[in-house]
């Protein structure tokens, strides 16, 4: 950075506090600060008074913490956490048998095996970098979101009319899911999923310390199945994926084309690579045969050097990260990270890449300089881009027709602005922004620093999300919002596309398995009958819950009888949640209304233990409990 800009960065965040004047050097500086408060005063407001609802749905990922999130934008208040890979007290999600049939169904038999000899029999971390919503004909449908775990290497759908998880697969033959995007046309469809970290393809120990060996592995997931489809081996390894608008290509970043396995190595070359993947040609390459079939999955070989028309391998500089397709339906922008460049990738001329002499850099048709560090491209349908420049601390807004021009010589500046954020951003998303109805007013800066902007925490700070006005050449950060660990990504959706249900529907599939037991045991979840049942050692109970009491007043069991508790919440209010929790017991769990939900535990404690509802239900929440007498062994 030129001392100028320097002086300016400085003098500008100077500048937004309270005392303005003074430090003005030049004319230019002047008049360029004067349009930035200007814009600055015009900004829209982020903020929604008391009552007023948003106008967009954000749903934001949680890296570590594992679970999704949903925030009301611009006002940026958090609504409601969704867990996902992580275990939740409030909910019980990783102790209800509802919520371990999601989190066990979908691992592989070998991780089961592994769990087992640890006394466990899911994950209980998970690290959730992206979520994105399911499209159809190029624009988010309200179905599902998809998010996945870089951390044990699944995939996760979330139902977006209960909001709650229904499935997570994981993936076998990858390692570390990390880039993870719907396709966008005609459907979801697929769910494109990178594998980032290179490992023998057959990692049972034979191979080891021998990287030349090591292959990487990309995922095309049938979203609608949650199964895997197909994958394909590649060459280097890949960090971030997103596909074109029109069905046929998907594209992957790769910041270790070097195969590398420390830092010197995997920053060795200037040049990395985005592979494309041809979606019609593997399909083929599949329906012909031409794959081995590794864990009940047909794998084709995609790797440099194959002579095959699955993959073409472009030259990007050096060690690029984010890969995000433009709302024009043409441009694929590829971050360089290391190098201060966004590569430009047409999609029109992509099929010319796989006539056999292509020069593979051909689908090049813009690389812009625009800062250091670039990771992350969003979108505002005008034809502007704007990119997060993580060592700059601030992000660029830049003109891609513009961009275009000046890479075949034209002497055009494609940059119209910059603004500061606070501090080195990484993923930034507009409203509408990963759409072909990207709508072009907000943009969130997901920035990994926090330092100074908020109340001292301790060692451990907050990250800090901005929220950037858009809608004019000049940006504005109008909103700091500081995070717990870790969002990445997020995506900014309009607020009618997304429609949940405000009370279970009884015949929902969650509690399936539930509702075969009871009508084993002779009992109807929904008529407001309650059970006790003995089966060996085995106690099932079977109460249901209208505020402000449990059916039952009291259950007896024998110490060391293994019982499993069934609730069913007949209340079908709006926001008449019940709790189920069995003190001393490490028990607890939510039941919406009109859910059925049940947990499996051991009674071995002998003596008088209260249950109680553990969400404030009622005037009476308090009384809401009961009892459950434990009979000593041999009694
Ligand atoms: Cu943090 Cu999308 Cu995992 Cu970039 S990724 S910042
Ligand atoms: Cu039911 Cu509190």
């Amino acid at each position: 950075m030129s001392n100028t800009e320097n002086k300016l960065n400085l003098t500008r965040r100077g500048l937004f506090g309270a005392t303005a004047a003074g430090a003005l050097a030049t004319a230019t500086t002047a008049s360029w600060l004067a349009s930035v408060q200007q814009a600055r005063a015009e900004a829209m407001s982020a903020e929604a008074k008391p009552g007023e609802l948003d106008e967009y749905y954000g749903f934001w990922s949680s890296g570590q913490s594992g679970e999704l999130r949903i925030l009301g934008f611009p006002s940026m208040r958090e609504l409601m956490r969704v867990p996902v890979f992580n275990r939740c007290s409030a909910t019980g999600w990783g102790q209800t048998n509802e919520s371990l049939k999601v989190l066990t169904d979908g691992l592989l038999p070998e991780t089961k095996e592994f769990l087992a000899k640890q006394g466990k029999v899911t994950y209980d971390n998970g690290d959730l970098h992206h979520p994105h919503m399911s499209f159809t004909d190029g624009t988010y449908d309200g179905r599902y979101l998809f998010m996945n775990d870089k951390a044990n290497t699944r995939v996760a759908r979330i139902r977006c009319d209960v909001m709650k998880c229904d499935k997570i697969i994981e993936i076998p033959n990858a390692h570390d899911i990390h880039g993870m995007r719907p396709q966008k046309y005609p459907r979801t469809g697929y769910v494109f999923a990178n594998s980032e970290h290179e490992a023998p393809l057959v990692n049972d120990g034979k191979i080891l310390d021998e990287p030349d060996k090591y292959v990487n592995i990309f995922t095309a997931i049938d979203g609608d199945k949650m199964e895997v489809a197909w994958q394909v081996i590649v060459s280097g390894n890949l960090d971030n994926v997103d596909c074109d608008y029109q069905g046929k290509f998907a594209f992957a970043s790769s910041y270790n084309s070097e195969m590398g396995m420390n830092l010197a190595e995997m920053t060795a070359s200037e040049m990395d690579h985005v592979v494309v993947f041809n979606i019609a040609e593997i399909e083929k390459g599949v329906a012909n045969g031409d794959f081995q079939e590794l864990n009940g999955v047909p794998v084709v070989d995609g790797r440099k050097g194959q002579n095959k028309n699955y993959t073409r391998y472009v030259p990007i500089p050096n060690s690029p990260h984010g890969v995000n397709s433009a709302p024009d339906k043409k441009h694929i922008m590829i971050n360089g990270k290391l190098s201060p460049t966004v590569s430009v990738i047409d999609v029109e001329l992509v099929p010319a890449l796989f006539d056999s002499n292509a020069d593979p850099r051909s689908c090049i048709v813009a690389e812009p300089e625009l800062g250091l560090g670039p990771l992350h491209t969003a979108f505002d349908g005008k034809g502007n881009a704007f990119t997060t420049l993580f060592l700059d601390s601030q992000v660029v807004k830049w003109n891609i027709d513009k961009a275009i021009r000046a890479y075949k010589g034209e002497a055009v500046d494609p940059i119209v602005s910059k603004v500061d954020v606070h501090y080195q951003p990484g993923h930034n998303s507009t409203s509408m922004g990963e759409t072909a109805e990207a709508d072009g007013k907000w943009l969130i800066s997901m920035n990994k620093f926090s330092k100074d902007r908020f109340l001292n925490t301790g060692p451990l700070k907050p990250e800090n999300e901005q929220v950037i006005d858009i809608s004019s050449d000049e940006m504005a950060v109008v909103h700091d919002g500081p995070t717990f660990a870790e969002p990445h990504d997020s995506i900014i959706v309009r607020a009618d596309i997304v429609n949940p249900a405000n009370v279970w529907s009884r015949e929902d599939p969650t509690w399936e398995d539930a509702r075969k037991q009871a009508e084993a045991d002779g009992v109807v979840l929904e008529d407001g009958s309650d059970t006790v049942i003995r089966d060996g050692n085995k106690v099932r109970v079977y109460m249901w819950s209208v505020a402000p009491a449990f059916s039952l007043e009291k259950f007896t069991v024998k110490e060391g009888d293994e019982v499993t508790v069934y609730v069913t919440n007949l209340d079908d209010v709006d926001d008449v949640t019940h709790g189920f929790c069995m003190s001393n017991h490490g028990v607890a769990m939510e039941i919406g209304p009109q859910a059925t939900a049940s947990v499996t535990f051991i009674a071995g404690r002998p003596g008088v233990h209260w249950f109680y509802c553990q969400w404030f239900c009622h005037a009476l929440h308090m009384e809401m409990r009961g009892r459950m007498l434990v009979e000593p062994k041999g009694a």
